[in-house]
Formats: structure tokens, sequence, C-alpha cells
């Protein structure tokens, strides 16, 4: 039984003598007093995390003269959205909810719906002059308050926004610059001298072993290779799935034209290209099926160095431990120009952040309650509020910059660094990712980081500055799905359609690269067509077209 509703029982203890007082729950919510307010939130216990004694909970609690109690569910994106979906259908729900975008949230389909039951309310009026940093952040960064408006034109909950600058570009390749070196050559700028590097790669034995172990290029899951190599021919962008179903990666468009890219020419020709290069044995064969621990192992293999270039985000699939110090040896490479040009997948609206919320209010909480929260909330977005939140306590989890510190926007003024911890304790003190509601690219560059980029300590910086040969490559053709929302019951038939479609064209993707389907055959590339439009694609298409030309 959780806590939160053992402290409910208790604090009305005298309704709790009858038995109807639990009876009564499904039509007529049993509510806290003003001054207890209950919150259903996630909570990493493997961080050190107990929401109930958390410093910044008791910071709160003191600051706001309230008592927080929580309903905890785990960071498992599966398991959350379902214990947040028997909450809701249970009618014993708490005050407010408290989410992780990426772990867990409110569609703006659900916002619309639990709006129009009455189970959450409308946080309009409660946004203004009590709210002043909420206010000033919405003022700061219009797409933040577009984000939280719903399609039918209320704020019905707060989303997260995150402006991670490095996810904004996600699909990137790390290459081994030591190899690169050892046999004399440069980057490749195009898919053909990204051919001869990754030739050269399995044949001059650039780790001196004597034996022919290199992989010359991999990957985890097919989605950030396909893009990568795919971008110099036709957009491409990459597909993510989450807790919610994954994003429309296979569109783009045409002018204001949504176009679905698996059936353009050029989408072949790019798939020639990669299953060239399947062909010639220079993609690892596990780059489409296998997962992160797989490509770690091999990142990190005992007999040496072995990767010579990897698509993925960032290069996490090389700890800094080894004496060879391979951790230093991987750079990023900037997109290959082809006869699309030199494309780069971006996503934008806060880098992940889709439409919905991960904070709402529910009919729960009276108008007193409401109004508390939304001081609370307003702190979390402030910028003292947002630190101690994400991070914890000054001089403990999070210091003021020292003489000399550089922040990670060298143009901007170090504004705070990071405290490193034990693991099993970064979010005692903290509400961590709950408390990211104005995460905006001032306050994540003004973080102090090592100017030593091939430093542990430096990663962010390494990061932020790969992504600099990135920005500025965003496709004509790039289809901003982030913009775009769809309710109602074309959401339900939408949803169905998008799992369908997305991850049918991975999959044969890859089988076009590793030669089940050739790309060659016309009968096959008929086929493919034909298994597109028999999973919906023509009505997804048309639903997104839809959606967009509404959103304008
Ligand atoms: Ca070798």
């Amino acid at each position: 039984m959780t806590s939160r509703f053992a402290r409910a029982a208790a604090a009305g203890a005298a309704l709790a003598l009858s038995a109807g007082a639990f009876a009564a729950c499904s039509s007529e919510p049993e509510t806290t007093p003003d001054d207890v307010i209950t919150i259903f939130a996630p909570q990493d216990g493997a961080q050190g995390q107990d929401l109930e004694d958390n410093a910044f909970t008791k910071l709160l609690e003191e600051k706001f003269d309230v008592d927080l109690q929580f309903e905890t569910t785990t960071w498992d994106g599966t398991a959350a959205a379902e214990k947040r979906q028997i909450s809701l259908a249970s009618g014993d729900y708490p005050d407010a909810y408290m989410l992780i975008p990426w772990v867990d949230q409110f569609s703006s389909d659900e916002l619309v719906k639990l709006g129009g039951q009455g189970v959450i309310v409308p946080l309009d009026d409660l946004i203004g002059e009590d709210t002043p940093n909420l206010t000033a952040a919405f003022e700061k960064e219009p797409g933040f308050k577009e984000l939280a408006t719903s399609p039918d034109g209320k704020i019905w909950g707060i989303p997260a926004w995150n402006d991670c600058y490095h996810c904004s570009y996600p699909s990137k390749l790390w290459m081994n610059s030591a190899w690169l070196d050892t046999l004399g050559l440069e980057q490749p700028t195009t898919p053909e001298e990204l051919r001869t590097v990754l030739e050269a790669f399995k044949t001059q034995d650039p780790n001196g072993n004597g034996e022919a172990d290199e992989i010359p290029l991999s990957a985890a899951g097919g989605s950030s290779l396909l893009s990568y190599l795919m971008n110099p021919y036709v957009y491409t962008a990459e597909m993510y799935a989450n807790a919610e179903g994954v994003t429309p990666a296979t569109l783009g468009t045409a002018g204001d034209e949504v176009v679905l890219q698996p059936t353009r020419d050029e989408w072949r020709e790019g798939i020639a290209y990669v299953a060239s290069l399947y062909e010639d044995g220079l993609i690892d064969e596990g780059a489409f099926t296998q997962n992160g621990e797989a490509l770690n192992a091999k990142g990190n293999s005992a007999e040496g160095v072995i990767l010579g270039s990897v698509a993925v985000m960032h290069p996490w699939f090389v700890t800094s431990d080894h004496e060879d110090g391979r951790y230093t040896q991987y750079d990023a490479v900037p997109p290959l120009t082809g006869p699309n040009g030199s494309d780069a997948t971006y996503s934008g609206g806060g880098a992940g952040a889709a439409p919905g919320a991960t904070f709402v209010i529910t009919n729960r909480s009276s108008e007193a309650k409401q109004q508390k929260l939304m001081q609370i909330l307003d702190y979390m977005v402030s910028y003292e509020g947002h630190l101690q939140g994400e991070y914890g306590i000054e001089g403990v989890n999070w210091d003021r910059p020292a003489e000399g510190d550089v922040a990670l926007d060298e143009t901007l003024e170090p504004n705070f660094k990071v405290i490193s911890v034990p693991s099993g304790e970064t979010l005692k003190n903290s509400w961590g990712p709950i408390a990211q509601f104005f995460s905006d690219a001032e306050f994540r560059n003004s973080q102090v980081t090592a100017t030593d980029i091939y430093s542990p300590e430096g990663y962010e910086r390494r990061l932020f500055e790969a992504t600099k040969l990135y920005e500025g490559h965003e496709s004509d053709e790039l289809f901003p799905y982030w913009e775009v929302a769809v309710t109602g019951e074309t959401a339900t038939e939408l949803a169905t359609i998008q799992t369908n479609v997305e991850n049918f064209a991975v999959q044969a993707a890859a089988e076009f690269v590793t030669g089940v389907r050739d790309i060659e055959s016309d009968e096959d590339w008929a086929e493919f067509q034909q298994n597109l439009v028999d999973l919906g694609s023509e009505r997804y298409v048309e639903i997104y077209q839809e959606a967009w030309d509404a959103s304008k």
C-alpha cells in the first residue's frame, strides 16, 4: 500500500471509522486537507531517491508550508505508464502528477480527454502574476508555451522543456582518429570516401596486431546508422521508441506536402549504397540487431581496439579506464555530402520533447491546493529552484563557479558546477529530472565543464563541440513532427498505423541492406511498396498532412 493512501487515511481518521469512507472512493473522491498535497511521481531508489524523505521535498514543505505525500512509480516506462493509468481509472488519484517525459507522460490526446471529463483542471487562469517565473519562461522560449498549449487551445498541463543541444542532432558518426593517423587518411567527406576509409580499416590492420579483427563500422539498433548513411541521398530522421510509441521517422516533406520517404527513388538509392557497404563486409553484421550491451562489449574488448567507427548519438561505447587510451580516439565526422547535399538529422522542440505534459493538477485539488501547486511548479522553473530541484544541495551536489571555471558554451558566464557523488546517492537530495521543467539552452550550457574534451569531466564539451559540425545542416525536407498534434479518435487510429509502418520500415531497410530483400530487384521494390500500403501508409501520410495543415 502506498504511503500516500495510508497517510491520507490516517489524516481522515474520524471519517475512516465509517467503512463508507473507503467505499465512496469511486464516485466522490476523498481528499486530503489543504495543507497536505498528494503527488504521483516516478522515484529511482537505485540512485538513493526516497521522495518522502528527500532534501528537496523538505525544502518545498518548509518554503510553502505544506506536507507533500507521494504515490510513486518506477523509471521503467511501461510499468510507469501502466501504474498511472490504473491510478486514473481507480478514481483514487492524487492532487497532481509530476512525471519524467522520457519515462512516461500525458499525451496531448489524454490531456484533452481528461480535461473534457473534468479529471484535470485547466491551468490557464492559474498562470499569470502568481507564476512570474513560468510566465517569464513562456516569454523567453515561445516554443515552451506552444508545447504546453493543447490542440484545443487550453493549457491542461506543463511539459518539460529540455534544450539539449547535442541531442538535437542525434545521428552522428564517431570515427577512430588514431587509426586514420596510422593509415595516413583523412576523415571522409562523401559516401565513396567513407567506403575507402572503411576498406582501409578492414584490410590494413590499423590496430597493428597482425589480425583482420577490425570492425570498420558498427551501431546498436539500425536507425542511427541508417540516418547517418542515408542523409547524403534522402533526408532520413532517426526513429525513437518510448512508452508512448515511436516517432514518425519515415516522414519527410516536399514543400507543403508530407511525403513517405521510403517511397522515393532517392531512398532506394541510399539503401543501395548502404547495402553495397554491407556486401563488402564493411558494416558490422550485428549493427541492426545488437543492443547497447553488445556494442559496449566490442568497444571495451579486452583484445584491444577493434571498432573503426560507430553511428550513435555519443561515444558511450568506450569507457575511460583503458590503458591504450581508446576513450580519447573517437571523433565525430561531419555529415557526408552526396546527391542530396549534406543534411543532418535534426530533432527539434527541445530535443525529444513531445507535445503533452509532465505536470497536471486533478479535480481532487482544492483551489488553495491548486494555487500552492502552481507556486511549487513556478519555483522549480526559477533558476534557484531548478538548481536545487534537479541537482540537490549547494555545496554537496552542486557549487557556484570558481575562478577560472569555463561554461560548456564558452560565450556564456559559468553559473554552476555539479559535484560528483557516488552513483547510489545522485538523487538523494533532489527530484532529478522531475524538476527539469525549464532546461533552456542558457541553463544547460552555462554549466561548468572541463576544457579538456578528452577527459571524462570534459565529455559534455566534447559532445557540444562535435554537434557544431552538424548544426546548420538541417534539411529542407525535414518534417517537424514535434509541432504537430493529432487528437481524438484519429489519434487512436494513428497510433497503430504509426507503430506498424515505422517498425516495418526499419526492419525492411535492414533486410534490404543485409540482402534478405534485393534492393536492385524491381519486384522486391514493388513488394515493399505494397507492404507499406497494406500497413496503412497512405492513411498515415493523410493524417499527418491534415494535422500539419491545421497546426499552421
Ligand atoms: Ca588487426
